[in-house]
């Protein structure tokens, strides 16, 4: 249809009348009547078949107009000088690293553009622990770190020795490491953050865990936040997104997640054919979250005011990232060509503007006054979470030296006239003479700077970040409770079933009962653990808003807000997440917390290992519980599911402890000594515990083993003639019991059987006695050494786990060990099959015995070729390594 002249005139018109209505309805009656009346004209014309279409999307404007700004609280001068300081410091620390030792890294850029979001945080918001005040948890970006250890040196928290060993923390003390770690700064960081996308999935995690943590009056309600800072790039890690859901449907109010939009990344820009901030805000508002973008800065306010035609408007919404990038690299001409020379309107909108305030039209992240409206909207925003998704620079003030440039993320150096300009640039009092020694400066204490830096945190509460570790041990729960295992047990049980048994107990010991902290990723039927959910609840801060299917059964499906157990859904990061909340809670909250994460064991260490190391590396404590372990106790589910080396992964975890028991009396062994050993005597380690599904009579505990059991092995059933010596872990000891049964009874070979509940243990040992011999002289043995040395005969070991795991202590072994495991992909077979597939059966251990025995000519090699027909053992059968 053509359009003539009048008719778009009257077009004009009628829309004229609509905004002049807008406006005089807003001015009249408020924001909330123009969404009332914006909804109802939506359905009405929804219903009149008029199909709008979908956008998740707001202009690519601020959320918040400048008349809902407030006044800055703060003096704004001031702070700027001492952003300024901070980011001279932050840069010439990594300077200084550099040139001390070439390539050991640092990072300059992304500190300088995300300086005002910490600084407005620093001064105005970010709380200390108090007496009656926990403090807020804020979760750094970790590559930024040069800028939070420089305030800590304006603080006085650090010294110049500090900065002058960054990232030399071996070569002098005191040093700092390069990122947040905890393991190696316990009394600074709080949370690791460098492995990206694991701050914002266990601040939603940590912020969901503080309202348990209240929801259950294990301490009382604070207005305590969370503050995940993170970068445009870093969303693109799949955690980094993955949990918002859980916090909206969580109501996270408590929780605020700020993105430092530079629109870079490493190497280029994050999405450069497309504009991140949008593409965060649709994910974000879809997700449920309040989202408020901190697009532009206050020199840019006038233009949008006079910006009647939303043509400024439209323009900064269709110009995309990668090119917004070269703006900030290009002088002043092009941006007028480029930008505002698309149409004259806009070209006459800024001719009043010199070179070098089309320069200066910045972005909202770099303007105090724009990230302070924000951050007070956020903590006002009420049921739920809050993002803020702030537009800046990368290398924000480096100028020429990286400014915008899509290798600024590298930068460590900078010659003599980028530092002179820097420092003229910020007002940093230092002279040509010394500028190439590129000092720290920190003016006198007496400095107005220093007594308004001192004066913003001493009324918000004392340093952030700083780790704290004041809370009560716990007492040792009642010993019956684990006792009760010794004596065994005919009928058959897993020690699965034993584990869901003793932490039934433990949450109804009158002790540390409410400290535990039962953890599932939709499994807890699975693993038999549903009974639980009647006896102490699952936890919904909502409580329970309808009534459940099962309610008359006596196992129902039941949520309650003082509910005890986190039933996470399918998300193993996401329980993982929670597990790491509740094993930090000791430090972070004061509150001793128990956590029992029990899951697949397929789906731990492979499928959230980063997260493990960062469980290490943040001091946590508390139980993995690695149910359905084994690559042949795990019947039928096949492949994906048959774990055969968690144990070997989870010796790469320095400070986890890892067993593997077979027998119900050593789980709970176990059990009772990682409650003593972390939550009495404060050791910062973790356990890692395997759960078998397989169904076997369980013994009588034998007399004095549990020193055994602790240390990693013991010896199960001995006998006086023994020609060989069998280990076995696991659901596989039983099959060890059985062939030593099988070689006394068919060919008259005795042997002991040895239980070896950790490999990890063992191997440590052997490790550390090892080391003592060759660097020091000391001569004494590792304690499998000593087990295994004044008995007599070949040793192999079974396992249901890879060979390495015995193999790598061979050479610590009179005589070596021959091992049996299970390497290469599992079968959806049942159990039998699957050790004789694997070799790992009673049949395989008693062949492997009297093979090793025929081999030193102890045993009759004609004898051999018979019981090898007798049990089974086929020569031509493929190593299922490869099968
Ligand atoms: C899981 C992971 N992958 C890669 C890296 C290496 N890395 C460190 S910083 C960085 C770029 C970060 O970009 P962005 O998140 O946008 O942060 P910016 O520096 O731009 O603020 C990369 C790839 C890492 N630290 N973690
Ligand atoms: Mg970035």
């Amino acid at each position: 249809m053509e359009t003539t002249n009048s008719n778009t005139e009257s077009v004009d018109f009628e829309k004229q009348d609509w905004l002049d209505a807008l406006d005089e309805l807003l001015e009249t009656e408020g924001a909330d009547r123009v969404k009332d009346i914006l909804h109802d004209l939506q359905v009405e014309a929804h219903r009149k078949g008029v199909r709008l279409p979908f956008s998740a999307n707001t202009p690519y404007i601020n959320t918040i107009p400048l008349a809902e700004q407030p006044a800055y609280p703060g003096d704004r001068e001031m702070e700027r000088r001492i952003k300024s300081l901070i980011r001279w410091n932050a840069m010439a620390m990594v300077v200084r690293a550099n040139r001390e030792e070439d390539g050991i890294g640092g990072h300059i850029s992304s500190y300088q553009s995300i300086a005002t979001l910490y600084e407005v945080g620093f001064n105005h918001f970010f709380r200390g622990r108090t007496e009656d005040f926990p403090g807020d948890l804020v979760y750094f970006q970790g590559h930024s770190s040069p800028g939070v250890y420089a305030r800590a040196y304006l603080e006085g928290r650090l010294t110049d020795d500090h900065l002058k060993n960054f990232r030399h923390e071996l070569h002098d003390t005191p040093g700092l490491s390069s990122y947040p770690h905890p393991w190696l700064m316990p009394d600074f960081w709080q949370f690791p953050t460098v492995s990206m996308g694991l701050g914002p999935i266990t601040a939603i995690y940590h912020a969901r865990y503080i309202k348990y943590l209240e929801d259950r009056g294990l301490r009382k309600p604070t207005d305590q936040r969370v503050w995940a800072f993170l970068g445009d790039g870093e969303t693109d890690e799949p955690e980094s997104l993955g949990a918002l859901k859980l916090a909206a449907r969580e109501k996270l109010d408590n929780l605020t997640f700020v993105v430092n939009c530079n629109l870079q990344r490493l190497d280029g820009p994050v999405s450069g054919n497309g504009k991140i901030i949008q593409e965060l805000e649709a994910a974000f508002r879809g997700a449920g979250w309040n989202v408020i973008k901190v697009v532009w800065g206050d020199s840019w306010d006038p233009l949008l005011e006079k910006d009647h035609d939303g043509l400024l408007a439209k323009r900064m919404g269709e110009v995309v990232d990668g090119q917004y990038q070269k703006y900030t690299v290009e002088d002043a001409d092009y941006v007028r060509e480029h930008f505002f020379g698309t149409d004259p309107k806009l070209l006459k909108l800024v001719e009043h503007l010199s070179d070098s305030e089309i320069k200066r039209l910045r972005r909202g992240g770099h303007d105090p006054a724009k990230v302070y409206t924000a951050y007070k909207t956020a903590l006002e925003t009420k049921g739920q979470p809050t993002v803020i998704l702030a537009k800046t620079v990368k290398g924000y003030g480096l100028g020429t030296a990286g400014e915008g440039q899509n290798i600024t993320h590298s930068q460590k150096k900078m010659g003599e006239v980028s530092l002179r300009e820097f420092r003229t640039r910020f007002g940093i009092p230092i002279s040509d003479e010394e500028i190439d020694s590129v000092p720290f400066y920190r003016p006198a204490d007496n400095s107005p700077e220093m007594q308004y830096l001192r004066q913003r945190r001493a009324s918000l509460g004392g340093h952030v970040p700083t780790r704290r570790t004041e809370y009560t041990p716990v007492e040792m729960p009642a010993d019956k409770i684990f006792q009760e295992f010794d004596a065994g047990s005919e009928r058959p049980v897993s020690t699965t079933m034993v584990f869901v048994r003793v932490l039934s107990k433990l949450l109804s010991d009158p002790g540390i009962g409410k400290l535990i902290v039962p953890i599932v990723p939709d499994e807890a039927r699975t693993f038999g653990m549903d009974a639980l959910f009647r006896q102490v609840g699952i936890y919904a801060h909502s409580g329970q808003l309808y009534e459940p299917v099962d309610a008359d059964n006596l196992l129902y499906y039941k949520e309650a807000k003082d509910g005890q157990i986190l039933e996470e859904g399918i998300t193993e990061a996401g329980a993982f997440s929670s597990f790491v909340a509740a094993g930090t809670a000791y430090a972070n909250h004061g509150i001793n917390t128990i956590p029992f994460y029990t899951y697949y064991s397929m789906f731990g260490f492979q499928r959230i290992g980063d997260s493990a190391w960062l469980a290490g590396d943040s001091r946590c404590k508390g139980f993995l519980m690695g149910a359905t372990a084994g690559r042949t106790t795990l019947a039928g589910e096949g492949l994906q599911h048959q774990d055969g080396h968690g144990l070997v992964l989870a010796l790469t975890i320095p400070n986890l402890v890892a067993y593997d028991p077979a027998y119900a009396y050593e789980l709970a062994i176990i059990i009772k000594d990682g409650i003593r050993r972390m939550y009495v005597d404060d050791e910062q380690i973790f356990y890692y515990i395997t759960l078998m599904n397989d169904n076997y009579e369980q013994p009588p505990m034998p007399e004095g083993v549990a020193e055994g059991i602790l240390k990693g092995m013991y010896k199960f059933q001995s006998s006086d003639k023994a020609q060989a010596q069998i280990l076995g872990s696991g659901a596989i000891l039983p099959e060890a019991v059985k062939a030593a049964a099988l070689l006394k009874e068919t060919y008259g070979i005795e042997t002991n059987v040895w239980s070896v509940t950790s490999y990890k243990n063992l191997i440590n040992d052997v490790l550390d006695t090892e080391r003592e011999q060759v660097r020091n002289g000391n001569e004494a043995k590792a304690y499998i050494t000593e087990c295994l040395e004044g008995e007599t005969g070949p040793v192999i070991a079974a396992s249901d786990y890879m060979k390495l795991l015995p193999t790598s202590l061979s050479a610590a072994v009179p005589g070596g060990i021959t091992a049996l495991g299970t390497d290469g992909f599992g079968r959806s077979d049942g159990r039998r099959a699957l050790r004789k597939h694997f070799e790992v059966d009673a049949h395989a251990i008693a062949f492997t015995v009297l093979s090793t025995l025929a081999a030193k000519g102890e045993f009759d090699k004609k004898k051999l070729e018979k019981a090898r027909k007798e049990l089974g053992i086929d020569s031509a059968k493929p190593n299922p390594v490869g099968e």
